[in-house]
């Protein structure tokens, strides 16, 4: 039995799954999940002492690589100081000027420790600022775990939401309204019919949980108009493209200056650290300035804000998006010219530093389209590029990241791997 496999049977006796968050378990894509024993760069190690060039960067944080020593200096440093004090620091001061400063739309900024928890507390502001309840999100699009967001379209045509985790109220799901991305007729007409009681959207401005999802030209630009037209909230949520799709996020990218904005991931270089934030007059509603509450006790933690103001500060080093575009555009071009060149089924497509690889001929343009990816041949190339060494996300329904480690010989090693594994497939 491999290390890995005796860990997982270990984990799984006092945690569910054997994970602390669901997407880890392998379950998508069959098999026995890798523990990770260290990672520096674009590499990770596991268990069993193989090596892996990485390609899920802990979805998304990782942008300069694993185990920078600049963040791991920063850390050691702090953390000498003490941990957390639950008072506020200079650090935190230090960053939210920083993310003022990069996003032009952050007026004010509230950091928290999570994504979810960022993204829970925008709602909750857009709702006590609108005095509305219904809320508008996406058929694909994830936002975390908060309940008003884990819900799926409703049966009826009203688009009313059903929830789509057990334990969510149908009262509290049939206020969140879904719709379907990119589809910009019917963002018009549930506005045209229930504007006045929509109090926010929330949108990923370029989707990275059902695969990649690109936002087709004046998708976003429609949803900033029908959020003025009736007075409902934009938020953008960028935990996952805030400074990985460009540096001032997916708003700068495309020109979109939603009401509030939320952040995650990189902000935190790998450390638990998320944020929220956007237009003085909204965020002056929070405590302890106004009625709408929100709190966390590790909410700025000293040590996470060090991480992530040394990862802000080497991101905007002089063409850093520049190199990171063009790494990871080579990347997917390269595993496309793999696949053409044996016949197969499979698009790819990359926004900045993160990308998609579809079991399908075509680029989707949302979630139908997703879920008729081919499922099995993308789970028989997960494993594949696995056995070789690569370390793709471990489901069809996630997003791939590229760091500024990745250099051009691992890119090359990459598409040489997968000419193999393409090869392969295409004679099963
Ligand atoms: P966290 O609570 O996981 O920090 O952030 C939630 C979240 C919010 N918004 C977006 C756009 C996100 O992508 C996420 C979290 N992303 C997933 C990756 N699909 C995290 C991986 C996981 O759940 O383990």
């Amino acid at each position: 039995m491999s290390k890995n496999e005796e860990l997982f049977q270990r984990a799984q006796l006092h945690m569910p799954g054997g994970v602390n968050s669901p997407v880890r378990a392998f379950r998508s894509v069959g098999g026995v999940p890798r523990f990770f024993t260290r990672a520096s760069g674009s590499k990770v190690w596991d268990a069993d002492g193989q090596a892996y060039i990485d390609y899920v960067g802990s979805w998304g944080p990782m942008i300069l690589g694993h185990a920078h020593p600049q963040v791991i200096e920063a850390v050691q440093r702090v953390a000498a100081q003490g941990l957390s004090f639950g008072a506020p620091t200079e650090g935190e001061v230090v960053l939210a000027d920083l993310l003022a400063q990069l996003i032009p739309s952050l007026e004010m900024v509230r950091l928290t420790s999570s994504g979810t928890e960022a993204t829970m507390s925008a709602l909750r502001l857009a709702r006590g600022f609108t005095g509305r309840d219904r809320i508008v999100k996406f058929a694909g699009c994830y936002h975390g775990h908060g309940d008003s967001l884990l819900v799926k379209a409703g049966s009826g045509a009203l688009t009313f939401g059903e929830p789509d985790s057990a334990g969510i109220p149908d009262c509290l799901a049939a206020l969140t309204l879904v719709l379907d991305y990119n589809d910009t007729a019917q963002l018009q007409e549930t506005f045209a019919r229930l504007g006045d009681e929509i109090a926010a959207v929330i949108v990923e401005p370029v989707v990275g949980n059902m695969n990649l999802i690109a936002p087709d030209i004046g998708f976003l630009q429609t949803l900033r108009e029908v959020c003025t037209r009736h007075g409902a909230v934009l938020i953008f949520d960028e935990v996952m493209t805030g400074f990985r799709v460009a540096l001032g996020g997916a708003q700068a990218l495309y020109g979109i200056t939603p009401d509030l904005s939320t952040f995650g991931k990189v902000i935190g270089g790998g450390m638990p650290m998320g944020a929220f934030g956007g237009r003085r007059d909204m965020m002056q509603m929070l405590a302890p300035l106004g009625p709408v509450y929100q709190a966390g006790t590790l909410s700025g933690n000293p040590v996470a804000v060090a991480a992530g103001l040394a990862t802000l500060q080497l991101i905007q080093a002089p063409g850093f998006y520049e190199r990171l575009t063009v790494t990871t555009q080579q990347l997917v071009q390269g595993l496309m010219r793999a696949a053409k060149a044996h016949g197969l089924n499979f698009s790819a497509q990359a926004v900045g530093g993160m990308f998609g690889v579809y079991a399908r001929a075509e680029i989707p343009r949302n979630l139908a389209e997703v879920m008729a990816c081919d499922r099995t041949s993308f789970n028989r190339f997960f494993h594949a590029m696995l056995d070789e060494g690569f370390y793709f996300a471990p489901s069809a329904f996630e997003a791939g990241f590229v760091s500024a480690a990745h250099d051009i010989a691992d890119i090359g090693a990459t598409v040489a791997a997968a000419e193999r594994v393409f090869a392969g497939l295409a004679q099963t």
